[in-house]
């Protein structure tokens, strides 16, 4: 049995991230799916902190947060830096992950058919603070900060394949980002969970668009 559960609607959403972290360590998790009809039923909702999903256990120990539960899983496998410097750079760079999450989940969820082409010509404004930080660590040639990957790096990851999806052209202009993308997938647990059914078998969101 393993220690892990995530409980989500059967997406990638704001699990996928998470997922990456685990399979990539080597971890083993059990999925408790939330169909939509389940959720409207309102008892589950009612039972969660926030009255939204992800939830996650690790025994019982019960978190909400997706940001949270990626820093649990950082911090308990060494995914969080080497020194306070270190963990403050890698907040820095998933803050801004989360900002622009958010940006692409209104579109998604809000105003995809209007704002998908101004939100496409906007995002290299978007991605270039992400080659950025890439660039000033190590020349861009490793992870986000530091000489190990980190929480950060499966999340930033994921934002960057949902984008890929998105506009598959989006990161031509960024050299950096687009080997980094292509680095961190051919990591050999990472590459297989990619291309397992329990990654292609999800859609990126809960509302067909993508
Ligand atoms: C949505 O927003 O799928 N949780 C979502 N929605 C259900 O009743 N800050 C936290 C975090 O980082 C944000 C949590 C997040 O963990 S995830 C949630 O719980 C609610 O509020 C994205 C997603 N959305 C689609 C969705 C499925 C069921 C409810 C929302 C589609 C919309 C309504 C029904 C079907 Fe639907």
């Amino acid at each position: 049995m393993p220690p892990y559960t995530i409980t989500y609607f059967p997406v990638r959403g704001r699990c996928e991230a998470m997922r990456m972290l685990l399979a990539d360590q080597g971890q083993d998790w059990k999925e408790d799916i939330v169909t939509m009809d389940m959720w409207m039923k309102g008892d589950l909702k009612a039972s969660c902190l926030y009255g939204q999903l992800p939830k996650f256990t690790d025994g019982d120990l019960t978190l909400y947060q997706s940001n949270a539960i990626l820093r649990y899983l950082g911090r308990k496998y060494g995914l969080y830096g080497k020194d306070d410097r270190e963990q403050a750079l890698l907040d820095v760079a998933n803050d801004g992950v989360e900002d622009l999450r958010r940006k692409y989940l209104g579109l998604i969820y809000q105003n995809y058919e209007e704002g998908k082409a101004k939100y496409v010509k906007d995002l290299p404004t978007q991605l270039k603070p992400f080659e950025t930080l890439l660039k000033q660590n190590q020349g861009g040639k490793a992870f986000i900060v530091g000489d190990k990957i980190s929480f950060a790096d499966y999340n930033l990851l994921d934002l960057l394949l949902v984008h890929q999806t998105l506009a598959p052209q989006c990161l031509d202009d960024f050299p950096l980002l687009s080997a980094y993308v292509a680095r961190l997938s051919s990591r050999p647990k990472l590459k297989a969970f990619l291309a397992s059914p329990q990654h292609t078998g999800l859609p990126i969101n809960a509302n067909g668009k993508q």
